[in-house]
């Protein structure tokens, strides 16, 4: 027989109210909660009923995914470019991310890349012709796009690639192999990053289906099962000028973009934390072990007052970086903080959860462990966390140390 108290707690009840001590709603502008809120729904409805399935099938449901872009018009939305902004702000766009980082990292993947990785590049460094082919059919999610910078021997030595653009008359010639690329098979058009003859870092778009081009999907993954992971091989393609991004070369460019995509990261992973925080909570309220609930142990209660901590300090970072953007105050050491601190929480929230979950913590009735796994590749892609530490090492102490000295 349980003590009258320990009865009483309802798992929901305790998970609104402590959804309302971790609210920042009263620091966000009516149009970000009213985004916050469209997203939630629509990860709702249409993320967390199946999503578990398509991480066991390593699947992604590209239309569903589409609707991102046609039904909330979330591609791009808070680029300045009329061919695609929506005059969001960036912290709305934040916002976004973390909702559907919530339901799992695959979807979010998907709104970095299409918006910081590929729509991104087109704004900043394209002509305006590419912006006006390109960017209305990202926006909408009729087309998608993928980012091909890492390479089989060039990860976080991207200044390293061998992918080479060289000049063959009229036109040029693209030979290399990308490896690990984010929806790579599902295309419509890829931002290949390549060196020219001069040896400078180019932006080029590839549509599927140009002769010499083949993408392959990653056959053996255990974590971000529901993403589409690619090879991408080039052999002698064709490219013609109006297909290389003019207005902006060097190493700088593609970095440029990962700026992008890094911010979003680091609003998706307080909505992973977030998730399995609550699962974590709702467990030890409902399991009852040595006559109490696990939530009556002073051992859980440590944990999850850790989570509680972390994820509000995370939440703030991630604003405080959304408003230094809307601003034009942030430097990429901002970003790298918040990438690499906030994986960092979201990661140990999930192992913690996990443990706290027992046997269940590996079971796909509480998908803790599909976030953990997840977390695993959140971790080391966009730069990993120890090449985190020397972007603000180096932003400190004016030193570089990503060579090792001789
Ligand atoms: P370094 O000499 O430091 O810099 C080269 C040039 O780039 C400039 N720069 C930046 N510009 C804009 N933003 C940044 N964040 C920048 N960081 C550096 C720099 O000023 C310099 O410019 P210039 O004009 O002097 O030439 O470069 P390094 O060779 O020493 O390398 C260090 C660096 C920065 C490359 C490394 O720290 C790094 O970031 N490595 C990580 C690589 C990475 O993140 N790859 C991600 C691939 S894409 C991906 O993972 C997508 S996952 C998608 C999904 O969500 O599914
Ligand atoms: P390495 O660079 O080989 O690093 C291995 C280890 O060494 C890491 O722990 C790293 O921190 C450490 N290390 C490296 N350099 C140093 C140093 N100087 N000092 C100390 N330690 C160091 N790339 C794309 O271009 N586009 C995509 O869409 C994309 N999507 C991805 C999706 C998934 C699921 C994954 C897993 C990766 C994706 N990537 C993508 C690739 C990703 O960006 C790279 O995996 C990442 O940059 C790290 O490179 P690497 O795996 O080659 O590791």
């Amino acid at each position: 027989m349980l003590p009258d108290n320990l009865h009483k707690i309802d798992p929901e009840e305790a998970i609104q109210r402590v959804r309302a001590l971790l609210s920042i709603d009263d620091m966000l502008e009516e149009e970000e909660l009213a985004v916050r809120d469209v997203v939630r729904a629509f990860v709702a409805d249409n993320v967390l009923p199946d999503i578990d399935k398509h991480f066991e099938d390593k699947t992604f449901p590209l239309d569903v995914g589409r609707r991102l872009g046609s039904e909330l018009g979330l591609f791009g939305c808070a680029l300045p470019d009329e061919h695609c902004g929506t005059g969001a702000s960036y912290t709305a766009y934040g916002v976004a991310n973390q909702e559907l980082e919530y339901g799992g990292s695959g979807w979010r993947s998907l709104l970095s890349v299409q918006s910081g990785l590929v729509m991104y590049p087109i704004h900043a460094y394209g002509s305006e012709e590419q912006r006006a082919t390109w960017l209305p059919r990202l926006h909408t999610g009729e087309a998608i796009g993928c980012f091909g910078l890492t390479e089989p021997g060039s990860g976080s030595d991207p200044g390293s690639m061998r992918t080479t653009l060289r000049r063959n008359g009229d036109h040029y010639l693209l030979n290399g192999a990308k490896a690990w690329i984010t929806n790579g098979t599902v295309a419509d058009v890829a931002v290949v990053w390549a060196k020219d003859d001069e040896g400078k870092v180019r932006g080029v778009l590839i549509e599927k289906g140009t002769p010499g081009f083949t993408a392959t999907d990653e056959a053996h993954k255990f974590s971000l099962r529901a993403s589409i992971t690619s090879n991408l091989a080039f052999d002698d393609v064709v490219v013609h000028e109006d297909q290389i991004l003019p207005r902006r070369s060097g190493l700088g460019a593609p970095l440029g973009c990962l700026n992008q995509a890094r911010y979003g990261i680091a609003w998706g992973a307080v909505g992973s934390a977030r998730y399995t925080f609550e699962a974590a909570l709702r467990y030890t309220l409902e399991r009852v072990q040595f006559g109490a609930p696990l939530a009556a142990f002073q051992i859980q209660q440590e944990k999850l007052a850790w989570m509680f901590s972390e994820i509000t300090k995370a939440q703030l970072l991630a604003l405080r970086l959304g408003r230094l953007k809307e601003q034009g105050k942030i430097h990429h050491a901002h970003v790298s903080l918040g990438k690499r601190n906030n994986v960092w929480m979201a990661r140990e929230c999930a192992r913690k959860a996990r443990e706290m979950l027992g046997a269940y913590g590996i079971s796909g009735e509480y998908p803790v462990w599909r976030h953990m796994a997840d977390l695993e590749s959140v971790y080391t892609y966009e730069g990993t966390h120890d090449v985190h530490a020397l972007i603000m090492g180096q932003a400190i102490t004016g030193i570089s140390a990503f060579r090792a000295s001789s």
